[in-house]
């Protein structure tokens, strides 16, 4: 799953990581030339002496009460008589000390604990080699240009320790883009079906071929374990051998299949499979439909039709992860046709790029709800942005 997503992305940590590698090595050079012939090693024993003097300073502070309650000791007035003495030194010393101060904890914090911050112009390749590697995850336009804005928000500024792994910088900061892009839109449909009226009518469309058919069967039986009662509507009556398809299913999960003949008024099989949900008080009603392309008009307006007759609660979008860019483009343009409230993308399981999953949400403006894993009922998960996130970035596998 998502197995080229993965690769592309070492691209991007790659430029990430010698960008910061390249800051360190600059800041080093930096911090040797300002070092050289004036102070050398001397920066060590500047600072050890502002230690000792700082320390000294402290000391005779907290001496003093101690020595007007323990006068008889020899080394309380002696430690008094040397901070004394130290204190006009320090003085004198502490403004000259500050200021190498100043720049000696600079140059600590990037040599020693080798600390860079990272700038915009440093995030020109990394963000580059980000955008390509999710537009050849067939991640769309709109959406690469977002994570990327996310991600590049999230990295300037930011301090970098380069000891650590810089790879798991760039991989959080990507994962956080994802996060935020996938849990906008989100619609829990386990709170929806429960708090909608029954019968809740849910309808399946897409293109031929894409897992409608197969993903009703997958929801009924996801809602059966719910202890809703479900009713299959077999509005697909064009194709030869759908009704068949649909009983199939029906017939494995003990469930009612209204049907009429192939070639029959969809519309007519589903009002009826509502009639009939209505007079048995059944939960849900599932109502498959025939493929069509959103360039085939006719069946387009039939799409229309069936949702105007039937008056869907969800009308739900599915599509297969593996067409990528296709997949989101051909959601948009049924969204556009008849408003979808959602979708579903089956196929995820043999998809390598994860554009499609990363995009649909956001190009539609209406949330994923399923993701199809395989071919058995059981391989249906529902949409939740850090299950996806995890498999995406190579945590967790399906
Ligand atoms: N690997 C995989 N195959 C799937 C998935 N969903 C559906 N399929 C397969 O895709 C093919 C077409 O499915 P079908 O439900 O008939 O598509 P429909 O024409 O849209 O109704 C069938 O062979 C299904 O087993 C999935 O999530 N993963
Ligand atoms: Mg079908």
């Amino acid at each position: 799953m998502f197995s080229r997503f993965k690769e592309k992305l070492s691209g991007f940590k790659e430029a990430l990581s010698s960008k910061i590698a390249e800051k360190v090595s600059q800041a080093e050079k930096l911090a040797g030339k300002k070092d050289n012939g004036k102070t050398g090693d001397s920066n060590i024993e500047i600072e050890s002496q502002a230690r000792a003097l700082s320390g000294a300073g402290k000391n005779a502070a907290q001496a003093a009460p101690e020595k007007s309650s323990a006068s008889s000791s020899a080394f309380a007035g002696k430690a008094t008589a040397k901070a004394a003495v130290a204190q006009p030194e320090k003085a004198a010393g502490e403004s000259k000390i500050k200021s190498r101060f100043s720049f000696f904890e600079k140059a600590k914090s990037l040599i020693f604990e080798q600390e860079v911050i990272l700038e915009e112009k440093d995030l020109e390749e990394p963000m580059w080699a980000l955008e390509m590697a999710l537009m050849e995850s067939d991640v769309a336009l709109p959406v690469a240009e977002e994570i990327v804005r996310e991600v590049k928000d999230d990295l300037v500024g930011k301090k970098k320790k380069i000891g650590a792994d810089t790879g798991a910088l760039a991989e959080q900061s990507l994962r956080s883009a994802l996060i935020t892009l996938l849990s906008k839109n989100h619609l829990d449909f386990d709170e929806y079906i429960k708090s909608r009226e029954k019968p809740v009518k849910i309808l399946f469309v897409g293109v031929n071929g894409t897992g409608k058919t197969t993903s009703i069967a997958k929801v009924a039986r996801y809602l059966m374990n719910q202890n809703y009662s479900v009713v299959l509507a077999a509005g697909d009556t064009f194709r030869a051998g759908a009704i068949e398809q649909l009983e199939v299913h029906g017939n494995s999960l003990g469930l009612k299949v209204v049907k009429h003949k192939t070639g029959g008024d969809p519309a007519a099989v589903i009002f009826d499979a509502v009639e009939y949900a209505k007079a048995h008080n059944k939960d849900v009603v599932l109502a498959d439909t025939a493929g069509r392309l959103h360039t085939n008009i006719n069946l387009m307006d039939q799409m229309k039709k069936i949702v105007r007759v039937t008056k869907p609660d969800l009308l739900i979008f599915v599509d297969e992860a593996i067409a990528g860019n296709d997949a989101v483009e051909r959601a948009r343009l049924f969204n556009e046709s008849v408003p979808i409230d959602g979708s579903i993308l089956t196929k995820t399981d043999a998809d390598a790029k994860g554009g499609s999953a990363i995009s649909i949400a956001y190009i539609t403006g209406k949330p994923v709800l399923f993701l199809g894993i395989g071919q058995t009922y059981p391989d249906l998960v529902k949409f939740e942005p850090q299950w996806l996130v995890d498999r995406l970035m190579g945590e967790a596998e399906a």
